[in-house]
């Protein structure tokens, strides 16, 4: 199925004189309007290929049906969702998930819908039908070396695909670790982890970067090899100038300071890529913005801080991804929600005014730097970010036109309500 511009036109203009009688509301209380709607419509955030199915548990998994079916039909559906918000042009792929088979072809799909290949992600987390060693006890930081080669070689595999699909970065996560005290030697699986990453590295083509992704549990309950901001930038930093740490908004304990993570990493230059979600106990994938939008937009005050002190584009200059696949609600519809949350957050981010919470903060004024911060939060900005996305040629509102158009039924009645999309 394809959304047409005329479908996207006269959905629009039902809405026409409302969004404008609330957009120059809105321009007419902010002055930097102009420059915050062209951040806007220059922001992308990639959406995963695991994120088009509705994602399972332990428990079970409840198919909503129509979910894609194969690598194409994912970037059918990421189409789909550019179409409709402009804000979702890149597809992040998971190796052995999504093995591209005719690398042409599946290019020129991608440009037919404006999306281009964001990082890689390879999979040493689950064992495969064909392969030879398991990673039951790790991979990378494995006490057999031919099983950390084996993880190696899939690694070295996934940069060679993303290089014939022009991605430029590779993410690594691990689920190494253990689940109990004395299983392993922590610092032999960290430098084994270390010396894998590095031959991983070696392989990295000139332009590319490697994400090192960490996580504080799951599916290992004792420990992690890379659990945390601390030894993911020990990592990165031992590996070199082209490692960054990746920060994923689940991957934390509970009540962490992620705000405070992001901006140190800025400052040292080793922040590369983001996973946005949102949780209220652990690593639960759900929309971005449900849970803690305050979070959500302390986290965007200090990228866009740090981002503007270190000259770097906000654009291009860190990966952007979604990362949620959760149980309940039609996938799309879930994405377009979380990619509205993201944008709102970062505009009510660009709204800050940057000189006055300076100035507050040298006073040590702190109730007027938490004025500052709270004013644009609650600033309503979403007539901002719709003017963003119509003057990109998107929907007033994608997730109505979404259901106007009947897009899960159609999916539905071409793919089957039986399909289930490979992924978690
Ligand atoms: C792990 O929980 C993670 O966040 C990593 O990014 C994986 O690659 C992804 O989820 C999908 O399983
Ligand atoms: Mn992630």
């Amino acid at each position: 199925m394809e959304i047409e511009k005329y479908q996207i036109d006269a959905h629009n203009e039902k809405s026409e004189a409302a969004h404008k009688q609330r957009f120059n509301f809105a321009a007419s209380e902010n002055a930097k309007v102009e420059e915050v709607i062209s951040k806007l419509i220059k922001f992308q955030i990639a959406i995963p290929s695991w994120a088009l199915g509705t994602g399972g548990t332990r428990f079970g998994r409840f198919s909503g049906g129509g979910e894609p079916r194969s690598l194409e039909e994912k970037i059918e559906d990421i189409g789909l969702l550019h179409k409709l918000n402009q804000s979702s042009g890149a597809i992040s792929l998971h190796i052995p998930w999504d093995i591209p088979t005719d690398y042409d072809a599946i290019k020129s799909l991608a440009a037919h819908h404006n999306l281009r290949f964001d990082a890689m992600n390879s999979n040493t987390f689950q064992d495969q039908a064909d392969q030879k060693l398991s990673y039951k006890f790790g991979s990378l930081q494995h006490v057999d070396k031919g099983v950390r080669q084996q993880a190696i070689d899939h690694n070295i595999e996934v940069i060679r695909q993303g290089v014939a699909l022009g991605s430029d970065a590779l993410t690594v996560w691990l689920a190494d670790g253990s689940c109990f005290p004395g299983q392993l030697n922590f610092r032999k699986a960290f430098q084994n982890t270390l010396e894998s990453l590095e031959e991983i590295y070696a392989a990295l083509p000139e332009a590319w970067k490697v994400f090192v992704e960490y996580k504080a549990f799951e599916p290992n309950f004792y420990s992690t090899t890379v659990g945390d901001w601390g030894q993911s930038l020990l990592y990165a930093s031992k590996l070199g100038p082209k490692a960054f740490t990746l920060v994923d908004l689940g991957h934390h304990l509970p009540n962490a300071n992620i705000e405070q993570i992001v901006s140190l990493l800025l400052m040292e230059g080793k922040l590369g890529g983001f996973h946005f979600n949102d949780s209220k106990y652990g690593d639960d994938d759900l929309t971005a913005g449900s849970m803690k939008p305050y979070q959500l937009f302390l986290i965007f005050n200090e990228l866009v801080e740090g981002m503007d002190a270190k000259g770097m584009d906000h654009a291009t200059g860190l990966g952007w991804m979604i990362d949620a696949s959760h149980n309940v609600k039609d996938p799309l519809e879930d994405l377009l929600q979380s990619v509205e949350a993201i944008m709102i957050s970062y505009t009510q981010a660009l709204l800050v005014d940057r000189e006055a919470l300076k100035t507050a903060q040298q006073e040590n004024d702190v109730v007027r730097c938490q004025e500052i911060l709270q004013d644009a939060f609650r600033t309503d900005v979403r007539a901002i970010v719709q003017e963003a996305r119509l003057r990109s040629g998107g929907a007033a509102q994608p997730v109505q036109l979404y259901r106007e158009l009947k897009v899960r039924e159609n999916l539905i009645s071409n793919r089957g309500l039986k399909t289930v999309a490979t992924g978690l």
